[in-house]
């Protein structure tokens, strides 16, 4: 065995996970370039991995038809009693799971090579960062942990001997017999999948996929499901928010975070290209931010990951420049369509489409055709550092000071463009109650309106109810020094369909508003939903959206919010006594305001 270090807790878990799923060998990553490119180099052979001739060093995967996203059904928080993981978990005792999941993960590494992967979540050594273990059977997750986590032997050096660790045990539950010829894709089917999280030990056991977030431990189930618990206990934060530094024309710098459900527009916001003269926007994180106060008393924020896991359909020099320019090289690609000449497509790329490519099922596709070339949630795994507006603080241990929270969701009608809270408590009432339409980040319905309360429904490790009273006891603990909290509605339509607000650059002017808001600069009108801008508070300056259509987004429909009230107190009413007294009082001033 290679690199093996001296940690013995360390090595017994590895040996006893060995011991029952029976690899025929153990490999314990470096996390150099020479391992990543030996283990791409072999799925090329293998038929898993496509080259692509355009852009060096990228690769293309398809899934299994069947693996292609998070599956929130089979996501388990396994917690000794079932009200600790709460009415928006499923739960399964940890005992009756763990007898589960050892049946599966028996034997079920034969003819394969056990990968163990030392990660940090967080610049390595930085006190907000922690470090994970991953074991896994799949190479495609090495290779993808490479660019999303730091991945290696410096890891094991900041560990030593005694040091603490997060077991993540990874498996696509498909064993060879010898003589067996492997898939492209290896996993499990459905009802063998289970993502599992046992939060009271800091564990995580995850079967049967070999998808994103299903199967890239560090990042949902360490950095959101499992930290959150942590933060929750430990008075700190883990939150599922991109974090970007906004830059006025003065030098000003502020810190936003936003919170926005999967495949909601935060890598897009992240990477944003202000249309507001003068201002400029850099990229801190695109996904998860881990938050403590800090010895002055305000919030910093850390981006725990190292890389990008985006959406790439839609993604074009039209939407997100800085995104496709972080995508010429060192890219694994995955569910995006083959175009002839060897380079990668997807929907709403620029340009015309191609006349002819391979679609993520590997079948011809032309643009006739009745299926997407694309899956909807093809994804690209980008590594930070190639973004060329990442924040030169990125990487800073102690993270940055953040001034402004942001919450949100897709809506097609109902909610405004912007909206300020009255308040910290309000500004949590408007997190718990946040909405979205579905996407396909999750297996299930696309387009089903649901309450995902800070964009963490997927995510919490524990009973929200509990957590939406750590958010009250955050902003209790930073008093006058809390961030201001405002609500964004980028996806409003029309009668036809079509999209009020143009979005993406745009949206600066949003931003804009917002700092000039915490400044006290600019002006604000009560509703009874919350304050909105001012009439020629937003800059519209060289907007093309006539005064009709920024109206009806800055519109308030009394009745459709007056009918929105029944559907939080159902959303509120699952949490029982574990729902904190403040939020119930807002429901009522929202109540009262509507003269109900
Ligand atoms: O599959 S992931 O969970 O990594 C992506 C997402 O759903 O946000
Ligand atoms: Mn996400």
């Amino acid at each position: 065995m290679n690199g093996v270090p001296k940690h013995e807790r360390l090595i017994a878990w590895v040996q006893e996970m060995a011991d029952r799923c029976q690899p025929d060998q153990i490999y314990w990553c470096d996390g150099s370039k020479e391992e990543y490119d030996r283990l791409m180099a072999m799925m090329v052979t293998s038929g898993s991995a496509i080259p692509l001739k355009t852009r060096p060093n990228s690769f293309l995967f398809r899934s299994h038809p069947s693996d292609v996203a998070r599956v929130e059904d089979r996501t388990y928080i396994s917690t000794q009693k079932p009200d600790d993981a709460g009415p928006t978990n499923n739960w399964i005792d940890p005992g009756e799971l763990r007898e589960i999941m050892k049946k599966l993960y028996d034997g079920c590494m034969k003819g394969r090579t056990m990968y163990v992967i030392p990660f940090s979540m967080g610049p390595i050594g930085s006190p907000i960062a922690k470090i994970g273990i991953e074991i896994t059977d799949s190479p495609y997750v090495v290779c993808n942990m490479h660019i999303m986590t730091r991945v290696g032997t410096r890891v094991l050096e900041v560990l030593g001997t005694e040091g603490e660790f997060i077991p993540c045990m990874h498996s696509v539950g498909a064993p060879l017999e010898p003589g067996d010829k492997d898939e492209a894709w290896p996993c499990a089917p459905m009802e063998k999948k289970y993502i599992s999280h046992f939060p009271e030990e800091n564990l995580i056991w995850s079967f049967g996929s070999g998808y994103g977030g299903n199967a890239l431990l560090g990042k949902k189930c360490l950095a959101l499901r499992i930290a959150s618990a942590m933060a929750h206990r430990e008075g700190w934060m883990a939150e599922h928010m991109l974090i970007l530094r906004f830059t006025s024309p003065g030098g000003k710098r502020y810190h936003i975070a936003a919170a926005f459900p999967s495949a909601c527009g935060k890598t897009n916001l992240a990477m944003l290209q202000p249309t507001v003269e003068g201002w400029t926007c850099e990229t801190i994180g695109d996904d998860i931010a881990w938050m403590k106060i800090g010895p002055d008393g305000r919030l910093y924020a850390i981006n725990p990951e190292a890389g990008f896991f985006g959406v790439a359909p839609g993604t074009s020099y039209d939407s997100n420049p800085m995104a496709m320019d972080s995508l010429h090289e060192n890219i694994i690609f995955t569910n995006c369509a083959l175009t002839d000449d060897g380079d990668v497509w997807w929907e709403d790329m620029d340009g015309d489409p191609p006349t002819h490519a391979i679609d993520w099922k590997g079948r011809d596709w032309t643009p006739e055709s009745k299926d997407p070339g694309a899956h909807p949630n093809a994804r690209f795994t980008a590594p930070a550092s190639q973004c060329p507006c990442i924040c030169e603080d990125w990487e800073k241990p102690e993270g940055v000071p953040i001034d402004i929270f942001i919450f949100g969701g897709r809506r097609t009608g109902v909610v405004p463009l912007v909206t300020e809270a009255f308040n910290w408590d309000h500004g949590v009432f408007l997190g718990a109650t946040a909405s979205s339409e579905t996407t396909a980040a999750n297996i299930g319905d696309i387009g089903t309106l649901r309450r995902d309360s800070f964009a963490m429904k997927p995510f919490c490790g524990y009973n929200m109810g509990d957590y939406f009273q750590h958010w009250l006891t955050m902003g209790d603990a930073l008093g006058d020094k809390a961030p201001r909290i405002f609500y964004v509605n980028w996806f409003r339509r029309d009668s036809d369909g079509k999209f009020l607000w143009p979005g993406f650059g745009e949206n600066s002017r949003v931003l804009k508003w917002m700092c000039e808001r915490v400044d006290g600069k600019s002006g604000a009108y009560e509703t009874p939903i919350g304050l909105l801008p001012e009439d020629g508070a937003l800059d519209l300056k060289g907007l093309n959206v006539s005064p009709g259509i920024m109206q009806e987004l800055l519109k308030i429909d009394e009745e459709a919010w007056k009918a929105e009230i029944p559907t939080i107190e159902k959303h509120f009413s699952q949490f029982g006594d574990r729902l904190p007294q403040r939020l119930k009082e807002q429901l009522d001033e929202l109540r009262k305001r509507f003269g109900l």
